[in-house]
């Protein structure tokens, strides 16, 4: 199921030229690239790269010089600014520069002042960006270096996950993960660290404190409706970020992954479009480097990173396409050589759920109309009342959210009187088997407490119908809000709900709502006790948030 949502075929690629390492690849030519401006006329800077980063020295350099200015490679007395990192004070860039004292005509300054000229169109006052004296904090590390093409060896992937100066106070989640995932890193907590909530609140002690905040429900995903979702006002650096977003995330690099979702979240939630690198910095989970990145779209219409992706990518975001193949399953084809989905089937190991996404590859990628989701779900139900006239049958999903098309069929099934729900489930999906409806079964029964999931496929009958993924739940009826509400989603809804729950000393499943939950560092040490929540409204009001109609919750 991994990598579902991913329809979209990977841009083309380009690799490195081999003499890269002395050429800086082309940047894209942009209407402001060719007007040259006077903003820097008369000034020679050298730029002290320490804590700025290639990617913005390089777009320095080009402004600069664009705009009249001079420019040296090395420190000379003939400087007529030096800029350096906003992070550096003046000991420091003594000490970068190896001089004991600068001449008095040299302006030592931030780097923030070039950012202001250049998108002010001025030469501003260097008073104004001058160095601190002596920082009270430790300077900031060097630049760490970064993996460009994502890893896919064991070396390699360890590599990336070497936490950086900016990784650990940008990417870590601060909220312990409660379940782990293959990789070791909860999805779910990740997630609800990166979009559950807004931006404001990306950090455990604040959403504490906001919790307790009146306002506080306002910041929250949850509880507002995403019909009232806000224009992307920066889509022209969204959609550069994002296909280095799912590269990271197709070669398993998840903390990259994390911090590159986390800064799109945070730029597509921004009231307005980004106007300077300070703006960006302040933005919370837009760091540094990424404010770098952010900046080189901004003035040159490109990020070059994109320029090198490795060639594995679109293999790999193939590969997880298969339903049932994760990342780690897609990485090791990969490693043992496999290109394309003829490879698999021929050479590949496959388990029984591979065989079958592998199968039906096309079908399974393709949405399918309301119409059709509709009918599937009319078979269903028609099933389940012949066995019991009084179950209650519901379309969950994106169908309920009002989705115009489907990924699969969601479909719940609960019984009022509270017992009968029990037997159902095998004598449901035997009928539908019978009628040669369900064609494949991926996880025939999978019994979750008192509930039961089926994952599989089925297809109407006619000529021309495609198979399509089918989920079934049954659940007692004193879990039917808790379960409806899970089924319903968004996942990102309900990722934003459950951590809503966890400020509140609370924790929300499936199954439950409970309060007086006791955590130690995010581990749950008591499980507290379940409240009475009879319908979805129910669990709204226990978390003091606005009841949110299913179509209010397409986040
Ligand atoms: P879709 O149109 O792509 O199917 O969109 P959807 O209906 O929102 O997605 P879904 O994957 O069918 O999940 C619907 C809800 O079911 C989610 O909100 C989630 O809480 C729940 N859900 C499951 N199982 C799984 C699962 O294996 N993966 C995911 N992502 N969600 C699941 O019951
Ligand atoms: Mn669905
Ligand atoms: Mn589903």
């Amino acid at each position: 199921m991994e990598g579902h949502g991913i329809l979209k075929a990977f841009p083309k690629v380009k690799r490195p030229r081999p003499n890269d390492g002395k050429d800086e690849p082309p940047l894209k030519k942009t209407s402001a690239e060719s007007t040259r401006g006077t903003v820097f006329q008369g000034v020679t800077v050298y730029i002290v790269p320490a804590g700025i980063g290639k990617a913005r020295c390089d777009i320095f350099h080009r402004q600069i010089t664009q705009n009249g200015g001079q420019l040296v490679t090395v420190f000379s007395p003939s400087c007529t600014h030096v800029v350096v990192d906003d992070s550096v004070d003046c000991q420091r860039a003594l000490r970068l520069l190896k001089v004991e004292r600068l001449p008095s005509a040299v302006q030592l300054i931030k780097c923030t002042w070039l950012s202001a000229c250049i998108s002010e169109k001025r030469l501003l006052d260097p008073e104004d960006y001058s160095l601190p004296a002596e920082s009270p904090t430790i300077a900031a590390a060097e630049e760490p270096t970064e993996t460009i093409v994502a890893p896919v060896s064991e070396e390699a992937a360890k590599d990336a996950l070497v936490p950086t100066q900016e990784n650990l106070t940008e990417m870590v989640p601060e909220i312990q993960e409660e379940h782990h995932d293959e990789d070791g890193v909860s999805q779910n907590d990740l997630d609800a660290l990166i979009s559950g909530i807004h931006p404001s609140e990306s950090n455990q002690d604040q959403t504490q404190s906001l919790a307790d905040n009146p306002f506080m429900p306002a910041k929250w995903v949850c509880s507002q409706p995403s019909t009232a979702k806000v224009e992307n006002h920066n889509k022209h650096i969204t959609d550069k970020l994002e296909p280095l977003a799912k590269a990271y995330r197709h070669t398993g690099d998840k903390w990259r992954a994390l911090g590159y979702s986390k800064a799109i979240n945070a730029l597509k939630s921004y009231h307005k479009p980004i106007a300077s690198y300070d703006e960006a910095c302040k933005i919370p989970g837009i760091g540094k480097r990424m404010a770098d990145k952010i900046m080189e779209i901004m003035e040159s219409g490109h990020l070059r990173k994109l320029d090198h992706i490795g060639e594995e990518v679109p293999v790999l975001e193939m590969f997880t396409n298969i339903w049932g193949a994760g990342t780690k399953t897609a990485q090791m084809w990969y490693q043992q050589g496999f290109r394309t989905l003829e490879d698999i089937r021929t050479k590949a190991v496959l388990n029984n759920t591979l065989r079958i996404g592998l199968k039906h590859y096309d079908d399974l990628l393709e949405r399918m109309p309301r119409s059709e989701a509709n009918a599937i779900e009319k078979t269903v139900r028609e099933a389940a009342h012949s066995v019991d006239a009084q179950l209650v049958v519901v379309l969950c999903g994106s169908y309920l959210r009002g989705k115009s098309t489907c990924g699969d069929v969601d479909v719940l099934i609960t019984h009022p009187d509270g017992k009968s729900h029990k037997g159902v489930f095998s004598k449901v999906l035997h009928l539908l088997h019978q009628s040669g409806f369900l064609t494949d079964d991926l996880v025939s029964s999978e019994e979750n407490g008192e509930q039961k999931k089926y994952m599989g496929i089925c297809r109407l009958p006619g000529p021309s119908q495609r198979h399509r993924r089918l989920d079934i739940i049954v659940v007692p009826y004193a879990e039917y809000a808790c379960a409806l509400l899970y089924f319903t989603g968004s996942a990102h809804f309900n990722r934003s709900m459950r951590a809503l729950a966890k400020t509140k000393h609370m924790s929300l499943s499936e199954h439950s709502l409970n309060c007086d939950v006791v955590r130690q560092q995010g581990v749950k040490l008591v499980a507290g006790t379940p409240l009475h929540t009879p319908a979805e409204t129910d669990i709204f009001k226990h978390l003091g948030i606005p009841y949110r109609e299913p179509n209010e919750r397409d986040w």
